[in-house]
């Protein structure tokens, strides 16, 4: 690590960081890059939220989606609407390896506080460092010297260690998008210095939550022997890191629109036809069993065993688009959910009602946007999640005059802000079910109020006004 900094900038030598007022490039690198056309159609809550941020002049770097034989290191451009869209193609191997094995087998579940599913490997992690390594070799010929590096998420931890030793001294900001573990859970796995050490090669690591925030400075005390100020800052290996909040959110005033032009749309209307006049129950997810589908589905059970009122009066819409198939964790929780979802729907369903409709595939967002205003419930309720969109995205959708209610995760980083939905436990099935019938029976004043409040706050932490408190972080200039 000490390396990096006595190598200097081989980019230029002169150069100075960028400071407040200087109009710098801004070059985001996420794991996955989503193609022009694509913007806003796929599941996924990062590409969602860095659309926004994406302006012109801006570069977006990071992996093209496509597998090639071997992991490329020079990228391929492509520009629209003044961004230019930088990409390289992932060898099947690290495919295999570096994301579905060390990424998504083994640091997605630790950091989802799931330590039962890691599937650790030594050849795993070196296809990570390898991938990082090559990500780095790929974006080093694009840099500027003032150019503001903005990397995210769990799949490029250790892309700044790579950047540094090749002599990168602009300004690198970090995001994890999702959430972060106290010590006692980031020492089950074996490379976690090596991963602090990561993100210590930032000048800025942002988080969701303050809780995510305070984990990661137990861990860099715990696991490097530093202690930060009590604002987040510290020093590591002669450079000053400055650990920040900055939570995530969407274009609330967009989105509004959205599901009101939706409302009108075929599929809506479908939708609508369909439901008759019951109640519309709405989960949209990845599938992912960060999300909490099986408990859900034993929660909306729970609901028409105890409250047998709303049998035939509601239905509950689980939209629950495939990802990450070629896991083992996530082929197992859709059988999971297959069976479960037909144990409901053999208990409750009539000859002319069935109670859960479950797809796997994605909808269009637009579609998503206009369901979302139709349903009386919004439930989201995952075990563990850095933010969860789809609640702000929720809230965003209603009617203002008729809104439903949110029904929230108190584990989502979005119930710090969102604290006027009804908060559960998502591992208590029956308190979600009393939930579900409370917000089902709400009369109006009271959904008007709470709605009210979530608006405001979804309103005011803006995807924009995110990007624009990190880059401010990022901003900053480096102190003497
Ligand atoms: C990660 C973190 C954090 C869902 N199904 C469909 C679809 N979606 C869209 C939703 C929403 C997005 O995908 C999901 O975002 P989330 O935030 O809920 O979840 P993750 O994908 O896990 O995102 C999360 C986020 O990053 C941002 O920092 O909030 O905690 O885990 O926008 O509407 N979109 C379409 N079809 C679907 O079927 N078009």
């Amino acid at each position: 690590m000490s390396k990096m900094a006595a190598r200097g900038n081989v980019l230029d030598k002169t150069s100075k960081p960028a400071s407040a007022g200087v109009a710098a490039r801004i070059v985001i690198v996420s794991n996955r890059v989503p193609a022009p056309h694509e913007k806003g159609a796929t599941a996924g809550g990062l590409a969602v939220a860095l659309a926004d941020a994406a302006t012109p002049g801006s570069i977006w770097f990071g992996w093209s989606g496509k597998r090639g034989h071997e992991t490329s290191e020079t990228a391929e451009q492509t520009e629209s609407d003044g961004v230019t869209y930088a990409t390289i193609d992932i060898g099947e191997r690290d495919y295999s390896r570096f994301y579905n094995g060390f990424a998504n087998g083994a640091l997605w579940p630790l950091f989802h506080f799931r330590a039962g599913l890691i599937m650790f490997n030594r050849t795993d992690y070196e296809s990570y460092r390898a991938v990082n390594k090559a990500f780095a070799k790929a974006l080093l010929p694009l840099l500027k010297p003032d150019d503001l590096i903005w990397i995210h998420d769990y799949q490029l931890m250790t892309m700044a260690t790579e950047l540094r030793a090749l002599g990168v001294t602009n300004r690198i900001g970090f995001f994890m998008h999702i959430p972060f573990v106290p010590p006692a859970l980031l020492e089950v796995l074996p490379p976690a210095a090596q991963l602090l050490e990561g993100l210590s090669a930032c000048d800025v690591v942002g988080f969701q939550t303050e809780r995510d925030r305070l984990a990661f400075l137990d861990c860099i005390k715990e696991f490097l022997n530093i202690i930060a100020s009590r604002d987040g800052r510290y020093n590591f290996a002669n450079h000053s890191v400055h650990a920040v909040l900055t939570p995530i959110g969407i274009d609330a005033d967009k989105f509004t629109r959205l599901a009101r032009r939706a409302e009108m749309t075929g599929d809506a209307k479908r939708l609508n036809e369909s439901l008759e006049d019951r109640a519309l129950v709405l989960g949209v997810d990845r599938l992912d069993y960060s999300k909490g589908l099986p408990q859900r589905f034993d929660a909306f059970g729970r609901l028409l065993y105890a409250y047998p009122q709303h049998l035939r009066q509601v239905n509950f819409l689980q939209i629950a688009a495939r990802s990450r198939q070629e896991v083992g964790s996530y082929q197992s929780l859709r059988r999971e959910l297959d069976r479960r979802a037909g144990d409901i729907n053999g208990e409750f369903s009539d000859f002319d009602w069935v109670p859960l409709r479950y797809m796997t595939h994605a909808v269009k967002r637009n579609a998503i946007a206009g369901f979302y205003r139709r349903a009386r419930v919004g439930l989201v309720t995952p075990l563990r999640d850095g933010m969860n969109l789809v609640a702000k995205e929720y809230v965003a959708a209603q009617d203002s005059d008729d809104p439903g209610v949110l029904v929230l995760s108190r584990f989502a980083g979005a119930a710090d802000e969102l604290t006027e939905a009804l908060i559960v436990n998502p591992f208590d099935p029956d308190e979600v079910a009393e939930a579900i019938h409370q917000a089902l029976t709400m009369e109006l004043p009271e959904r008007q109020a709470r709605h009210a409040a979530l608006l405001t706050k979804v309103r005011h932490t803006t995807a924009r006004r995110f990007c624009e408190m990190f880059l401010d972080h990022l901003k900053e200039p480096a102190p003497p």
